[in-house]
């Protein structure tokens, strides 16, 4: 039977390579005289062994398909694998072979797995897998495949701090940005950039911003990236980078605060905002983010009443439109499209400040507020799961649910320093 099944399988191959299978077949050693004098061949027995990506809540995946494809022939055969994610195919000839999986995640088998509810797909693939004698194990396939966008904001101390003598000191404020995904995500070339609008009735007069109403863009004031060429500031899954507005120990530097709850000295990235009176400290061991567009104060100062922030992409930032604020004479933004948008958080000046939204609903339908001003406080994206010792982050687009204020800072952890 097994000689029919050769028979079958080389009558619509080429000459060529029916003598390069003999060939193989010959010195394997593989081949055995039959009574009616054809050649009988010997099979194998393949297990393929499927495993999820380390960063996922179990190793095995269960009804990953296996296409075991043989270059010679052009013959694919599919098995799905068990519980255990093993794909055994019984009879394989010898060749050469290309294994490959996939396995297509639901929402609730992704957020089971991942901690996030979107569907997602995972692929692995081996080009080239010579099988000339019996396997003495299953061949390993190790699944991969992310989301995109998967850089969110985890924590955004803005409130700032009050001196021993009751000053105001606001350079400690820093914005960390979090790797949620299960993969490797390079921060290379995100951008920055902090919403245009008040946070609140700050004074009798404020209204809202009047860009409210198109709310299918973010509307900017300053935009500052990071820099590299793609592959140079990779962060792994459940790390983060620390972007400061200066770069220093503000508890013992001598521009800093004693009263300040940050030590950023070892921050990932600092905003530096080169002025011809040097008014920006520029510390020497944090590197400068690149300046896109300043527009405001003297460093990259996001209100101590509450910030819009987004963090997105964009192939030429340069070519984004720039607006003049309607009502002023003087006061410009740049256009953001939702759609470059990758993460984005609102803070406001309080619980009866929702008018003053700047982000619009699609990207954050909600907001978080500090209980006042200088008070040391921060908002820290909540917890989600925890898988293995990856912390999963919540994400459901709404600062109000997804973000908690805490009395202190914790930069690049979960835990007061
Ligand atoms: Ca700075
Ligand atoms: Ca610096």
């Amino acid at each position: 039977m097994l000689s029919l099944i050769i028979r079958r399988s080389l009558r619509a191959d080429s000459a060529r390579l029916r003598a390069r299978l003999l060939l193989a077949m010959t010195a394997a050693g593989l081949l055995s005289a039959c009574g009616d004098g054809a050649s009988e061949v010997q099979t194998f027995v393949v297990d393929v062994q499927v495993t999820l990506p380390e960063t996922f809540a179990q190793s095995a995946a269960a009804g990953a398909r296996v296409l075991l494809t043989s270059t010679e022939r052009n013959v694919t055969d599919t098995v799905v694998a068990d519980a255990q994610g093993l794909a055994r195919f019984p009879r394989v000839l010898p060749g050469s072979y290309i294994i490959a999986s996939s396995l297509a995640l639901d929402p609730d088998r992704a957020l089971a797995l991942t901690g996030q509810r979107a569907a997602l797909t995972l692929n692995a693939l081996d080009p080239a897998r010579a099988i000339v004698t019996a396997p003495t194990g299953p061949f390993a396939q190790r699944l991969s495949g992310s989301r995109l966008g998967d850089l969110v904001i985890k924590e955004v101390y803005y409130s700032a701090s009050r001196t021993p003598s009751g000053g105001t000191y606001f350079s400690d404020q820093f914005v960390e940005i979090y790797n949620n995904a299960t993969d490797t995500v390079y921060a290379d070339g995100l951008l920055i950039a902090d919403a245009f609008g008040p946070a609140g009735q700050i004074n009798p007069t404020t209204v809202p911003t009047p860009l409210q109403s198109q709310t299918g863009s973010v509307f900017v004031s300053s935009i500052y990236q990071i820099p590299g060429t793609g592959r140079q500031h990779p962060i792994a899954p459940g790390r983060s980078i620390v972007i400061a507005q200066d770069g220093i120990d503000h508890r013992n530097d001598p521009n800093g605060n004693p009263a300040s709850p940050v030590n950023l000295a070892s921050a990932d990235w600092e905003t530096f905002n080169l002025r011809p009176d040097g008014r920006d400290l520029d510390s020497p061991s944090v590197p400068n983010l690149t300046r896109v567009v300043h527009r405001g104060g003297f460093d990259w100062l996001m209100p101590v009443f509450g910030p819009g922030l987004v963090i997105f992409r964009s192939a030429n930032v340069a070519a984004l439109d720039s607006t003049l604020v309607p009502g002023t004479t003087g006061t410009w933004v740049t256009r953001v499209p939702n759609e470059l948008v990758v993460d984005a958080f609102e803070a406001l000046q309080n619980g009866n400040s929702a008018a003053y939204k700047r982000i619009p609903a699609a990207l954050d339908a909600g907001f978080v507020f500090a209980t006042g001003t200088y008070t040391s406080e921060s908002a820290r994206r909540r917890i989600a799961t925890t898988i293995g010792t990856r912390r999963v982050l919540r994400d459901s687009n709404n600062s109000s649910a997804d973000f908690e204020i805490l009395a202190r800072p914790t930069p690049r952890g979960f835990a007061a320093p």
